[in-house]
């Protein structure tokens, strides 16, 4: 899901934390010395969340689930669990269970304390890898649920353990009741662990989790551990309701998954996973692959290290389309199918329309980059290298027809961009991308200072006007554009620059696009797209942020995009005016705020119809606006949901569309 800049905080501070081996600190400490360190460790978490979970916003919210919801896949990468359970409640708190050995309620030799409690209250940095409990750990988040406790209100945890329920409750990560046995268990009664937290709204500044977010984190984590089941849960509001998400296939149906809405070139999913031994480890890499070609211009190749993400690519995308290239061409050779072209295929070219899912699994996983997304143990390239000659060689010779039908579309791909260089459509590009004049359409800001600078995008040239005149001119740009922005998910970039209006966009923003792009350059480092709140406005909103995802991600990625979220009505009663952003907004302000009639409503349809200074109050003033920024939170899913808005097929578009109505917080991407 798309989500937040929170990874543009360096996560170098994080701490490694795991339970492994259950010591924590060093052999020497005395008796109490385990208490006073616990406080220590929850108010350094509580001074500084955003160290420990990236942000204290939305997608740090959503973190603290994550954290627990990895403890629980760790017992499943362990092989004794395999069901997970996250609940919703109606008073915003989250509930984990699992069915997997259930957290120790055993003393702690060291601390004298149960070790549930050790483990809820003590940041365990080290991190040691213990190959007899866990081959692999998944979670780059793995800071530990101690700093979820840190992070609560109240957190409770439910054990089935050792022939017993056991219990214990927490305030602020602090015990408020002492470790208790509840009742035996059961005759068959699994064991297990229950964590259910309220996150405290003196940390956080969003409470409220978003099921989307969540169900899309679930899911994803579904494909990459076959066979393990996750269930949400949503018990808030009318209408509760359940989702479960369980892939035998796993990341085999991941592929398929993410071309529902594409049209593959073959059949079926290819499939091969191999291990490795990992340097200087005990435990195996285990590298598994699953691709399938489409007739689209896009590519979508995902890579993932122990679950995690990896945004940012590394050694194992790297090791893949290495091995991949050379596969690919020397099939080619073999069989004569490049002298169409007379020149070796290029990377690009072979990953034009590929659908790909890599993932790794690694006892000691080193994740870098800005925002620890990208894997950088140096042999993982080999080792995938190796995985792919071997498995897609092996695939080729005993599906020739597959092997055939990736090669053409790859000649096609070639001669495509041949053809487009040969019209010198690439030396306009770059033209078209150095330009310096900016646009004049656009109604520049004053100040020089991008991190001061708002450019909004508004729809509609009169809804502009409106705009120009209402706007702060010190540090608010703005930049019409009319009708339908070009879908660029149907087109080449060579056709997409051609585009006015997309040009204009480029200009503006300063960063240039694709290879060219640079973040450095961006001229506001708030990009603020104003569109109507119909249908119609929807339809350009998701226009604009394919272009952005496609071809301007990073600045996605560094939080710059925002969404205004114009009112719906405005209403008066006497001298007083409100706004209303919702219809159950209307109904709540009209009984509230006007005693159950109002001397006038009036509905907004489009931005056009706001007069400026309207314009201003409800969606440009700083003050008094609301803006939604757009994030990405998991790129698959993104990636899917462009396919699905922007592609050709009709009916999941149609079901997205009806899920997702304009009433519906459509920028959850
Ligand atoms: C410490 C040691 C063991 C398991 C766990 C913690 C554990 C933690 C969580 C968090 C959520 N669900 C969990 N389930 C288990 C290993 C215990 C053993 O060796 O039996």
């Amino acid at each position: 899901m798309i989500s937040l800049p929170a990874r543009a905080h360096s996560r170098d501070l994080y701490l490694r934390v795991t339970y492994h081996g259950l010591v924590f600190m060093s052999q020497d400490t005395e008796y109490g010395a385990g208490q006073i360190q616990t406080l220590g460790d929850l108010e350094g978490i509580r001074k500084r969340p955003a160290m420990y979970i990236g942000s204290t916003g939305s997608r740090g919210l959503h973190h603290l689930v994550y954290e627990v919801v990895d403890n629980a896949i760790d017992e499943a990468l362990a092989g004794h669990c395999d069901t997970i359970e996250v609940v919703l409640h109606e008073d915003d708190s989250v509930s984990v269970s699992d069915d997997g050995r259930g957290i120790p309620v055993d003393t702690h030799e060291e601390h004298g304390r149960p070790a549930l409690e050790v483990i809820m209250t003590v940041l365990h940095a080290g991190g040691k890898f213990d190959s007899d409990s866990y081959p692999i750990s998944g979670g780059l988040h793995g800071v530990g649920v101690s700093v979820v406790n840190a992070l609560s209100k109240w957190l409770e945890t439910e054990v089935r353990r050792d022939g017993a329920v056991w219990h214990q409750r927490f305030d602020h990560g602090e015990p408020e009741t002492e470790l208790e046995r509840v009742r035996d268990l059961e005759p068959g009664e699994d064991t297990g662990t229950e964590i259910r937290f309220w996150p405290d709204d003196e940390i956080f500044e969003e409470e409220v989790f978003d099921a989307d977010t969540l169900a899309s984190r679930l899911r994803e984590l579904a494909f990459l551990n076959p066979g393990v089941e996750l269930v949400l849960r949503d018990e808030r509001g009318e209408e509760p309701s359940a989702e479960t998400f369980v892939y035998e296939g796993g990341i085999r149906e991941f592929v398929e998954y993410l071309n529902e809405t594409r049209t593959p070139m073959h059949e079926e999913v290819i499939f091969f996973r191999d291990e490795a031994p990992a340097e200087g480890q005990e435990a195996n890499v285990a590298v598994e692959v699953a691709m399938q070609a489409t007739d689209e211009l896009q590519g979508s190749i995902h890579a993932f290290a122990n679950n995690i993400n990896t945004r940012e690519g590394g050694t194992h995308l790297t090791g893949f389309k290495t091995a991949l290239t050379r596969i690919v061409n020397d099939y080619a050779d073999e069989h004569g199918m490049l002298d169409e072209i007379g020149e070796n295929l290029k990377g690009e070219d072979i990953r034009e329309g590929l659908t790909a899912v890599i993932s790794v699994k690694h006892p000691d996983p080193q994740f870098e980059g800005q925002t620890k997304t990208k894997l950088g143990n140096s042999n993982v390239r080999g080792i995938v290298e190796s995985a792919v000659h071997e498995g897609l060689g092996t695939y080729f010779e005993e599906n020739p027809d597959v092997a055939q039908a990736i090669v053409r579309k790859a000649v096609e791909a070639a001669k495509a961009r041949k053809a487009a260089k040969k019209a010198e459509q690439l030396t306009r590009r770059k033209s078209a991308l150095t330009s310096t004049a900016l646009p004049g359409k656009l109604a520049d800001c004053q100040t020089r200072e991008p991190e001061d600078s708002e450019l909004f995008i508004v729809e509609g040239d009169s809804a502009g006007g409106s705009a120009k005149q209402a706007r702060a001119p010190e540090f608010q740009a703005v930049l019409p554009i009319r009708g339908k922005v070009l879908n660029v998910e149907k087109h080449r970039l060579d056709r997409i620059l051609e585009n006015d209006q997309i040009r204009n966009m480029i200009t503006a923003i300063g960063t240039g696009i694709g290879e060219e792009f640079d973040i450095e350059d961006a001229r506001y480092h708030r990009i603020i797209m104003a569109t109507d709140a119909d249908v119609d406005g929807a339809h350009i909103r998701t226009l604009l942020l394919t272009f952005f995802y496609r071809h301007m991600r990073p600045l996605l990625e560094a939080g710059y995009v925002y969404a205004t979220k114009p009112p719906l009505y405005r209403i008066r009663c006497g001298a007083d005016t409100h706004d209303a952003m919702t219809e159950d907004d209307r109904e709540r302000i009209v009984e509230e705020k006007c005693g159950g009639s109002a001397d006038q409503v009036q509905r907004f349809k489009g931005l056009g119809e706001m007069n400026p200074q309207q314009l201003w109050d409800t969606t440009m003033d700083p003050d008094n606006r609301v803006l939604k920024q757009i994030t990405i939170e998991d790129a698959a899913e993104a990636d899917r949901m462009f396919s699905v808005l922007m592609g050709d097929a009709v009916e999941p578009r149609k079901r997205f569309i009806k899920e997702h109505s304009p009433e519906a917080d459509w920028v959850d991407i």
